[in-house]
């Protein structure tokens, strides 16, 4: 009897560490961005620099920010420092893709043309080389279809469905939309049999610097290549070749994480995507094949002091603070999250480099709920079953999970609501029913789910 009154006694002190623990672990988690984050919920919510960002360095954000917007022109033209657009090109500025600093819908509703923000990386499977290719030999390594005047562009990605019916362990259905590429008004003959096409929509471009000033040792730490213990999930990371350090590094940007870093995605984006050349690319995505395109190359098209300001601007882009923060709903959904499989890829928080670039990026505890690692996410999102390396180290079934802060205001910034490396998904929930391969045991969890956790779940996605 003496020791249960003890015991009792201590009860009350216990929960109020463990409560005090969870709520000081809860509070942090209301700002996933750090103490940067924007509390802005509207159509800007991605827009806004972290706060913190002043003097010089709100000076560069803002010049980044207005050539992430320029529409660049052919030259030459009256404002050479804004032209130099293709030859080739996917779109004329950052933002046609990255609308508000947002996710590109990637995908129309009914078939026809992709939207412009889903762009096309494409690779040849070379015979007798084992598991490695190349860019494609005419068409490079990305698919332009637009021009400038007297250019042939590539031609048109249009899509049609096909439509999978699942049904969950309630008996509710589910309807997803498969998506399926072909390349019409093709200007240098057919793709041929043994391309590889790899689809790609924009991300929102919100807590890059953040995610750029993790650790590498904290991001290696969740590598578990063999699966050495057994839970059917192998996060791998992506070695890349870096033009700035000319070695491999670790990859972390892209949905292959197949850029070492926000300055060489920017200045590959420029150069892929808008036909702006850097120091950094000197040369136009041209082939052999595109004799106009190699007549009408331009030189340097940006400066380097220019794509440095692009590159601080992409690095102080805010993370939305939490919604619906204390609301019953949300923290069920949290609860169903982390006891489910999701989080052994969507690795819930960090905390930033004591030696990151700039003092605001700096030891700064986040939740972008990724391991930023590589998984085989099964035959339906694979860009080829068979798989062949098309990413440095990444393969045709391989994606790094996504970071999912921002997650749930997508809509209110650009609109829909449109998720996954095409924007095949129409909502959270298809998001997560097309998760397969390492992905397949926290879907079937999911599926077996009440509905009530299930909406809630989605409920704590949208909170986020
Ligand atoms: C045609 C549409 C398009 C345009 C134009 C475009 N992007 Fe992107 N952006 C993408 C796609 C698609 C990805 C994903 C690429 C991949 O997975 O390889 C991406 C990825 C990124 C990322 C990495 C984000 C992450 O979460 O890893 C950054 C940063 C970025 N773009 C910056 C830019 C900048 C700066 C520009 C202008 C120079 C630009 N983008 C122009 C489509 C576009
Ligand atoms: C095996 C690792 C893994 C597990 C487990 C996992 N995910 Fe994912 N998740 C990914 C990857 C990789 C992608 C990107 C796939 C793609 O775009 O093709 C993704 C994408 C998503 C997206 C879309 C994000 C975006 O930006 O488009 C959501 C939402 C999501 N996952 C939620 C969940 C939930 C909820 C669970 C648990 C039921 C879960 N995931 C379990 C790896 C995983
Ligand atoms: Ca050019
Ligand atoms: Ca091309
Ligand atoms: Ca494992």
């Amino acid at each position: 009897m003496q020791k249960l009154i003890t015991k009792m006694k201590r009860v009350p002190l216990l929960l109020l560490i463990i409560f005090g623990t969870i709520s000081f672990a809860m509070a942090n988690e209301e700002f996933p961005g750090g103490t940067g984050s924007t509390s802005d919920f509207s159509v800007q919510a991605f827009s806004h620099p972290m706060s913190g960002t002043r003097g010089e360095l709100r000076r560069d954000f803002n010049v980044g920010n207005s050539f992430f917007n320029n529409v660049w022109t052919a030259s030459p033209s009256s404002t050479t420092l804004r032209d130099g657009l293709g030859p080739i090109y996917n779109a004329v500025s950052c933002s046609s893709c990255h609308f508000k600093d947002g996710r590109g819908r990637g995908l129309p509703d009914n078939e026809g043309p992709v939207d412009v923000s889903l762009l096309f990386r494409l690779r040849i499977k070379t015979l007798g080389s084992g598991r490695d290719v190349i860019p494609h030999p005419v068409y490079g390594g990305q698919f332009q279809p637009q021009s400038i005047m007297g250019v042939k562009a590539e031609g048109t990605p249009v899509v049609k469905y096909e439509r999978i019916t699942l049904s969950y362990n309630d008996g509710l259905f589910a309807e997803i939309l498969k998506p399926i590429y072909e390349f019409i008004n093709l200007n240098f003959g057919p793709l041929g049999e043994n391309t590889i096409v790899s689809p790609r929509v924009a991300p929102q471009m919100i807590g890059l610097g953040l995610v750029e000033a993790i650790d590498e040792a904290d991001i290696l730490v969740n590598e578990d290549p063999l699966d050495a213990d057994g839970d059917g999930i192998s996060g791998r990371a992506n070695h890349v070749y870096s033009v700035v350090e000319n070695k491999a590094v670790l990859g972390r940007f892209g949905w292959k994480a197949g850029k070492p870093s926000l300055l060489e995605q920017n200045a590959s984006a420029f150069n892929g995507d808008i036909g702006i050349t850097s120091p950094l690319f000197p040369y136009e995505d041209c082939t052999d094949a595109q004799a106009d395109c190699k007549a009408n190359t331009t030189v340097e098209d940006i400066a380097m002091d220019r794509l440095n300001n692009v590159t601080t601007y992409s690095q102080l882009l805010a993370v939305p603070v939490r919604r619906d923060f204390t609301k019953i709903e949300v923290n069920k959904g949290r609860q169903v999250f982390y006891s489910i499989s999701c989080t052994k890829c969507h690795t819930p928080s960090y905390t930033t480099s004591a030696n990151a670039p700039l003092d605001i990026l700096k030891n700064q505890k986040i939740y972008p709920y990724s391991d930023f690692l590589l998984h085989d996410m099964g035959d339906e999102l694979a860009d080829d079953k068979e798989e062949f390396y098309n990413e440095e180290e990444a393969t045709t079934r391989e994606w790094r999970t996504p970071p999912l802060w921002g997650s749930g205001l997508v809509h209110a910034v650009n609109g829909h609501t449109r998720y996954l490396h095409d924007g095949r998904a129409r909502s959270l929930e298809e998001a997560i029913l097309w998760h397969g391969g390492e992905g397949q045991k926290a879907k079937d969890e999911f599926m077996n789910l009440s509905k009530t956790d299930r909406d809630n779940l989605i409920e704590f996605l949208n909170s986020l």
